[in-house]
């Protein structure tokens, strides 16, 4: 069988999480050595929102820069900037075309943005278009992310039944791969929330990059309820699960036996037990980060985008000629 190809995407906007990670980067790596994999910084998604343009190629360095510490190796993956990679636009655009507005309209993460007083502005409403484009484009099979991208990849999977309907089986019909625990890591400032990059409050979540003192600092304040029984129970006690969830992501053990040690220790020496599992989990990363040089980055991610682009046209003259779109 021919091997299945991976792929995913970070949005360059900074603050990268316990979340991200928890929720979708560690599995990026993992996969990285069973899989093609193809991993995108995709900034031109990160436009939807405000930003500085005279920042931008920082921040998009920056994401490069964390995606590498984590363990991305761009000698495993097709590893780029989504904006040096215009096929991607071009594919977005044709699949646009076959997006009825009413599903647009059903998205969550675009109703609870505009909800926020983000400005609704079409890229920002067509985004899940273009998501469906940068998965479609290399054919990808599997797609490693956190729970609140699972309707994201619904709607790319509608859409490549359709297209394949209509022009003929051109695209696989690709699975989400979403964790069983940490899917969602909520905020240590409200665990029914999730853990969220834009929060304005810094305490909500704990940054990949955050030294050990302040991963400590974080976790002890992080909201818990007032029966001091560590026990697994999402709704009634959100908060001490979710360090539950952490806690067996990062040290392997089942969320049952972290019961049966803790159960009745207290949340002051639990929250500590968390602390140290996420400090060792996040040290390896915090290590590779300060080895990492702009210069070096900027030259994988040239090299990264002429891999994509040569890849990337072959599936698109593809693309073109079913559509019966001129070829290029
Ligand atoms: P945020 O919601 O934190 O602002 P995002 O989802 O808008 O982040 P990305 O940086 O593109 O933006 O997300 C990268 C990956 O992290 C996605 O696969 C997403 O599903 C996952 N992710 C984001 N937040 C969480 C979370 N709290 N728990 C688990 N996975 C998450
Ligand atoms: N929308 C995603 C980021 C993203 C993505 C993708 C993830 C853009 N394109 C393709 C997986 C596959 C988010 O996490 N906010």
């Amino acid at each position: 069988m021919e091997r299945q190809t991976v792929f995913s995407g970070l949005q360059p906007t900074g603050n990268v999480h316990l979340g991200n990670y928890l929720g979708a980067l560690r599995n990026w790596v993992k996969l990285q050595d069973s899989y093609d994999s193809v991993y995108c910084v995709v900034d031109l998604h990160a436009i939807t929102v405000d930003y500085d343009p005279q920042q931008f190629e920082q921040d998009r360095i920056e994401a490069a820069k964390v995606l590498l510490a984590v363990g991305i190796d761009p000698d495993k993956s097709l590893f780029y900037f989504q904006s040096q990679v215009p096929q991607h636009s071009e594919l977005a655009w044709i699949l646009g075309t076959m997006t009825p507005t009413g599903v647009l309209n059903r998205m969550t993460q675009y109703k609870d943005k505009v909800a926020r007083g983000i400005p609704a502005n079409l890229g920002l409403y067509s985004y899940p278009v273009l998501m469906a484009a940068d998965i479609l484009l290399y054919h990808a099979n599997l797609v490693p992310i956190g729970d609140d991208q699972r309707q994201h990849l619904e709607m790319t999977r509608d859409l490549a039944e359709r297209f394949n309907n209509r022009f003929g089986e051109v695209f696989p019909i690709p699975d989400a791969l979403i964790p069983e625990t940490t899917a969602r890591v909520m905020s240590f400032a409200d665990p029914t929330s999730k853990m969220s990059k834009s929060d304005p409050n810094e305490k909500s979540r704990v940054l990949i990059l955050d030294s050990p003192d302040v991963v400590r600092k974080k976790i002890k304040s992080a909201m818990t309820d007032s029966d001091p029984e560590v026990r697994f129970d999402r709704d009634e006690k959100p908060g001490i699960s979710n360090l539950l969830e952490i806690m067996s992501t990062c040290t392997g053990e089942s969320i049952d036996n972290l019961v049966a040690e803790y159960g009745g220790s207290g949340y002051g020496v639990f929250k500590e037990a968390v602390a140290d599992a996420v400090i060792a989990e996040l040290a390896p990363i915090r290590s590779a980060y300060t080895q990492l040089d702009d210069e070096e980055i900027a030259r994988i991610m040239r090299r990264g985008a002429l891999d994509a682009r040569t890849r990337a046209e072959g599936f698109q003259q593809t693309v073109r000629q079913v559509t019966g779109l001129a070829p290029v």
